[in-house]
């Protein structure tokens, strides 16, 4: 391949410049972007990155429209209507920034944690995501921010069992003889772990389902198991019953690398398949096959993904599933165990990155993502401390995501709120700030990556130069830190030089710098012999640690806050996973993505949608006390009686009546992890009012 690669494309040249895709998605991808004359005109999967194999999906192969949309924010902007209006005049970076390093500065100095940042992973970039900003707010000593609003409740599951974000490497899923998808819609939203199981599939192997969703992947499976959500810890424990009855235990790796065996089998026993079958909602049939399946086919891997883990008991949902590959021994094999997150393999150097020391002893006070609607509410309190005056947002879009979003709304709408918002376009939340710096893409700025469905670190160059007057967010803090005249060497590291200390000595920079990717040394099946990195070195059935702070020790079914037949005002239970062709809030604005998207849509089981009267492509209203949705209803099998699909996550401008689907999501938070439960959530649906043709 003639990789020619330069960082200062010049005209009359055609250069192909290795990237990596910054989404927040599994998969990482390598990519490769044409420019031509100082122009990208396509971007294309790295064929020589093997999980991404020259594959990218529908959503970042459109990358150059997004670039080069033409409603790209190309200056700074202030405020000029009311807040929410979108009304904003051009402004220099100079005014913009000597007003923003005064105003925060002024805030500063009487109460640090009044300034809130508010990011997530917008960029997974570890540059433009968690560096410069980091050391900037630790120095004003501002607020911390709890960044739980995806995976936390998972992320603590498997820390808490198997020590740490870590499992399986995804290219041996495509050896494995049974998998289980359990809580993830594959083809949607981690394609290139999709195509392994596509060859493990011609291989002869069983490809199951767990989602109460029929999902793309569920299709193309050759079982789906249709649970409700929020029941897969009850269903992992009468898995374990059978294993035990049936003995599809692996006695000698359990005893020589498990802690807890006795309590969890006492646990388990307690949940034979009718109770387990009544409780999710299934055929008991089923789970006895499941679990024969899981028992006596080997290699047997099981891919979680976060949608189990947006509910109360998400935390213990992970863990017990987590439990399972110990129990059959399916770790000694390379194909066998499981992988939800790979994260935590990747020797990341965050206190390099982020600076703890700036904080100088301070420990200021952390707010979590998730309640940001009741926290910008706050009145100062001793408990809370000072009310918030200032958020910083960037790599996020709160306003659409984040749950309870009347109170989200509510909240950025304070007038006496300043708000700056470092972002591309003008999202829900842009339309809330006081300023709007434009940023950066992927395709302009440098950038580090690890991955969280695979095991290979990406390094991203920019292809083109910056679009408009857009700066990268760490060169935003940059100079934000240089206005208020802060001296700290570590304010002046350049963007390349934030990419060689996020991993210093661990990775092999020139390595990333040739080829684009480095990938990380292990050995293929890490927990073949114990030594898992928990503090027992075992795969900790019991943890001691959850005893310690008061909580259940083991895995247990942990019901819904919101639990169907306990409300008669709202009967049905809604989940909100996400749509193919948007990333989150992220495309949304995209045209031709959005045209295969259609319209903001609420999948409706025939029975469901027959006793409220709604045709199938009718306009309705979801609503519950916290708010109310309106989008059209898709009648069809694709959700299980009881159970309605809000497919996530529209911009609530460019939805109905400025509304989407978090509307109806609440601020209750996972049993682990202090987690979001979007999928936690009753509703009732009717034919709406507004019914347009
Ligand atoms: N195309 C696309 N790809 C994405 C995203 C996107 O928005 N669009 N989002 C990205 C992000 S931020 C993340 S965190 C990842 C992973 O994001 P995830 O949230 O894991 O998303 P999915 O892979 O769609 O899998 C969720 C699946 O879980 C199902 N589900 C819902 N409730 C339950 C339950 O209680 N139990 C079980 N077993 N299943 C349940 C849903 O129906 C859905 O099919 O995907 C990333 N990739
Ligand atoms: N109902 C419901 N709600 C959900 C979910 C769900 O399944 N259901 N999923 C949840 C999950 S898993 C997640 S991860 C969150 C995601 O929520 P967010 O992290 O807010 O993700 P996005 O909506 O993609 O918004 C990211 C924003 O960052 C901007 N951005 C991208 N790159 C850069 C950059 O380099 N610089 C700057 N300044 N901005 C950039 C993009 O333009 C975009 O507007 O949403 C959560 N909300
Ligand atoms: S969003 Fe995921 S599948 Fe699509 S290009 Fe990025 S990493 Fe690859
Ligand atoms: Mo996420």
């Amino acid at each position: 391949m003639s990789a020619s690669i330069s960082v200062n494309p010049t005209p009359q040249q055609v250069l192909s410049v290795r990237g990596a895709c910054p989404h927040d998605c599994p998969d990482t991808c390598g990519l490769l972007t044409t420019v031509e004359n100082g122009l990208a005109t396509r971007v294309q999967g790295n064929p020589d990155h093997p999980h991404t194999d020259g594959v990218l999906c529908a959503k970042v192969s459109k990358y150059t429209e997004r670039t080069y949309h033409p409603e790209r924010i190309l200056t700074p902007l202030k405020r000029t209507g009311a807040k929410g209006r979108g009304q904003f005049t051009p402004v220099t970076w100079d005014e913009a920034l000597a007003d923003i390093a005064q105003r925060l500065q002024a805030i500063a100095a009487h109460s640090p944690e009044a300034i809130l940042p508010y990011s997530y992973a917008g960029t997974m970039g570890l540059v433009q995501g968690e560096s410069m900003d980091r050391r900037f707010f630790h120095h004003l000593g501002a607020s911390l921010l709890d960044r739980t609003i995806c995976a936390s409740a998972g992320g603590e599951a498997l820390v808490q069992t198997l020590g740490g974000k870590v499992g399986m490497k995804v290219e041996f899923f495509a050896e494995s003889q049974l998998i289980l998808i359990w809580g993830s819609n594959s083809i949607g939203s981690n394609l290139h772990f999709w195509r392994y199981a596509q060859q493990a599939k011609r291989n002869g192997a069983k490809l199951v389902c767990i989602d109460p969703r029929k999902s793309e992947t569920a299709d193309k499976c050759h079982e789906h198991i249709a649970l409700r959500p929020g029941t897969d810890a009850a269903l992992a424990l009468a898995l374990m019953h059978e294993l035990i009855a049936h003995d599809w235990l692996d006695h000698d790796y359990i005893a020589q690398h498990t802690l807890g065996w006795e309590q969890l089998r006492d646990r388990a026993l307690q949940w034979p398949p009718e109770r387990a079958a009544e409780v999710c909602g299934i055929p008991v049939e089923q789970i006895r096959q499941l679990a024969r399946d899981y028992g006596t086919m080997k290699p047997a891997a099981i891919r979680l993904n976060y949608g189990m883990q947006r509910v109360r008991g998400g935390g213990n949902a992970v863990r017990a599933v987590a439990c399972l590959p110990a129990l059959t021994g399916a770790w000694r094999h390379r194909a066998g165990g499981m992988l939800l997150s790979s994260s935590g393999q990747f020797p990341v150097q965050r206190a390099a990155l982020h600076r703890p020391d700036l904080l100088a002893g301070r420990t200021p006070r952390t707010i979590n993502m998730s309640t940001i609607g009741d926290d910008l509410l706050r009145e100062a309190s001793p408990t809370f401390g000072p009310k918030v005056e200032a958020v910083v947002v960037y790599n996020s879009n709160p306003v659409a995501v984040a749950p309870d979003s009347g109170k989200v709304v509510q909240g950025f709408a304070r007038e006496d709120l300043f708000t700056v918002v470092l972002e591309h376009f003008h999202t829900d939340t842009a339309d809330y700030a006081d300023y709007i710096l434009p940023a950066t893409t992927q395709l302009e700025h440098w950038d580090v990556h690890l991955a969280y469905g695979h095991t290979d670190v990406m390094l991203n160059r920019p292809a083109i130069a910056p679009v408009g007057e857009a700066r990268s967010n760490a060169q935003i803090f940059r100079d934000l830190a240089a206005r208020m005249g802060l001296t700290d060497p570590c304010f002046a590291d350049s963007d390349e030089t934030l990419c060689r200390q996020a991993f210093g000595n661990a990775v092999d920079y020139a390595l990333l710098e040739s080829q684009g990717f480095a990938t990380l040394a292990g050995p293929d099946a890490p927990f073949a012999e114990g030594n898992f990195p928990t503090p027992s070195g075992r795969c900790e059935f019991f943890s001691a640690r959850l005893a310690a702070q008061g909580m259940d020790g083991l895995p247990d079914h942990v019901p819904n806050h919101e639990l169907q037949g306990t409300s008669a005002r709202y009967p049905l239970a809604m989940i909100s996973p996400p749509a193919r062709n948007f990333l989150n809030s992220t495309f949304v604005n995209v045209k031709s993505l959005r045209t295969i998207e259609g319209r903001p849509l609420l999948e409706m089981h025939p029975d469901d949608a027959a006793a409220r009267g709604i045709a199938d492509g009718s306009t309705v209203r979801v609503f519950n006390d916290r708010g109310s949705y309106e989008c059209h209803a898709e009648v069809s099998t694709r959700a299980r009686p009881g159970v309605v699909n809000g497919l996530g996550i529209w911009w609530r401008k460019l939805g109905l009546n400025g509304t989407n689907v978090n509307e109806v999501t609440s601020q209750a938070l996972t049993d682990l992890g202090r987690a979001p439960t979007f999928y936690d959530c009753l509703v009732e649906v009717e034919a709406s009012a507004n019914a347009a043709a």
